[in-house]
């Protein structure tokens, strides 16, 4: 991504209202513990408009009928901390590379952003934001109202955060190639972990091989939190505490990803510790599989979230029906959401700089969203049986199966930006034999 296409997004955004004052903070670092800092990472909304990475830093955008204005706010050069923790970009550097009007110390932004907010009736702001930075322009715009002189005072705060993120919806193709790059190494990692797996082995030991293959090829990070799955612990949603060993006879999910250039991938398999898929346990991956491939093929332009949601649990409602799982009639069923026991999540999600973007869904009328070209989105249909559900054919108990990729909406139809990943029974037994 160069300077250009940051420059281009704030263009946009300072076109999206008429007149005020926006404020985009960085991320906090957060305490780990004592004086230890959990790894630093930018809050997306700010990276997407200037692409910094540095934390105490600012965006400050001023829009009036007749200009408008860009002012990042960045630590000065100091020696103390280029020994301890590394240099700083600083004020100078930051003004020959950003694309922006002014370039300011840090320091100065509490008695600049009086002078900004002046005369200006609207703030927008990330309004769940609680940084010192707010606070300030906040006490800045009650300073004002109580001063002689000053004509206009605020009056409105809007979330900014809701601009931005529409703008996120739509990927461009730099970003796409940002999200290609994190799934090809995620790609790897899967592929290790089915080639590596074996009955004795404990979870984390896959989560090691996974984690070496995003680090040895230069990911900054996990894009989630990796969820590695023997047995019965798939029935858990969200489990992570990856510290159980994996049996014979039972198969492994594993839901995770790395991140590149801060865009996520997002990628969940399936697969037997012991490389053979079961009768039983093939029986339900490829309701699950099909289930996956027919909702794959039905995205593309114009077709809304909402009817994508109604159609994966039809198919997935009657996958139920066919292995027996749920009796009755597939209305019905869906009627009483049934299903729902067994298929407890939604089909999928937006996903971009977070795993799970935070883009809208619906319109301002709360009508869902039509996919459009550069729209990406997970998805992960799973079927789950508890291994203590009695009310179900004990060869099907314990067994939790999520096949999940993430989809790109092209202008014909949709790619699959992880097809390479392998998820037939037969692709992925030949790569657990190797
Ligand atoms: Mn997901």
């Amino acid at each position: 991504m160069n300077e250009l296409h940051y420059a281009s997004r704030r263009n946009k955004l300072l076109n999206a209202i008429e007149e005020g004052v926006i404020i985009l903070s960085s991320a906090s670092p957060k305490t780990r513990s004592n004086d230890t800092e959990y790894p630093y990472r930018q809050n997306s909304d700010f990276y997407y408009m200037c692409g910094f990475q540095e934390d105490n830093s600012l965006l400050v955008m001023v829009k009036t009928k007749e200009s408008a204005k860009t002012i990042l706010f960045v630590e000065p050069h100091d020696e103390e901390h280029a020994l301890w923790n590394g240099s700083r970009l600083g004020v100078e550097r930051g003004g020959e590379r950003f694309r922006v009007d002014e370039v300011h110390d840090i320091h100065e932004y509490p008695s600049l952003i009086k002078e900004i907010l002046r005369d200006h009736i609207s703030l927008y702001i990330d309004l769940f934001d609680e940084s010192a930075w707010l606070l300030s322009a906040k006490r800045s715009a009650q300073e004002l109202h109580e001063t002689r002189g000053v004509k206009r005072h605020l009056r409105a705060f809007h979330d900014v955060t809701h601009l931005i993120r529409t703008q996120r919806l739509i990927k461009s193709p730099e970003e796409i190639e940002n999200i290609r790059k994190a799934i090809t190494l995620t790609a790897v990692a899967h592929h290790k972990a089915m080639a590596s797996c074996k009955s004795g082995l404990y979870e984390y030991e896959l989560q090691a091989k996974m984690s070496y293959v995003f680090l040895s090829h230069g990911a900054q990070a996990e894009a989630y939190g990796a969820i590695v799955a023997g047995g019965n612990n798939a029935n858990t949603l969200h489990y992570i505490d990856n510290r159980d060993v994996l049996r014979e006879g039972d198969l492994v999910l594993i839901d995770a990803a790395c991140e590149w250039e801060l865009y996520a991938s997002d990628i969940t398999r399936t697969f037997p510790v012991n490389g053979k898929f079961s009768e039983p346990q093939s029986e339900v991956y490829n309701k699950v599989l099909d289930v996956q491939l027919r909702v794959i093929e039905a995205m593309k332009p114009d077709v809304k979230r909402d009817w994508l949601q109604q159609y994966s649990e039809e198919l997935l409602c009657q996958a139920l029906i066919d292995l027996g799982i749920l009796t009755g009639k597939c209305n019905e069923l869906l009627e009483s959401k049934a299903h729902k026991k067994y298929a407890p999540h939604g089909i999928g999600h937006w996903m971009g700089l977070d795993v799970h973007d935070p883009c809208p869904y619906v319109n301002d009328e709360g009508e869902s969203l039509a996919f459009q070209a550069g729209m990406v989105m997970t998805i992960e249909p799973g079927l789950y049986i508890r291994a203590d559900d009695e009310t179900v054919e004990e060869k099907f108990r314990g067994i939790g199966i999520r096949i999940e990729d993430d989809i790109l909406i092209t202008e014909m139809g949709c790619e699959n930006l992880s097809s390479m990943i392998v998820k037939t029974v037969e692709d992925i037994e030949s790569m657990c034999k190797r």
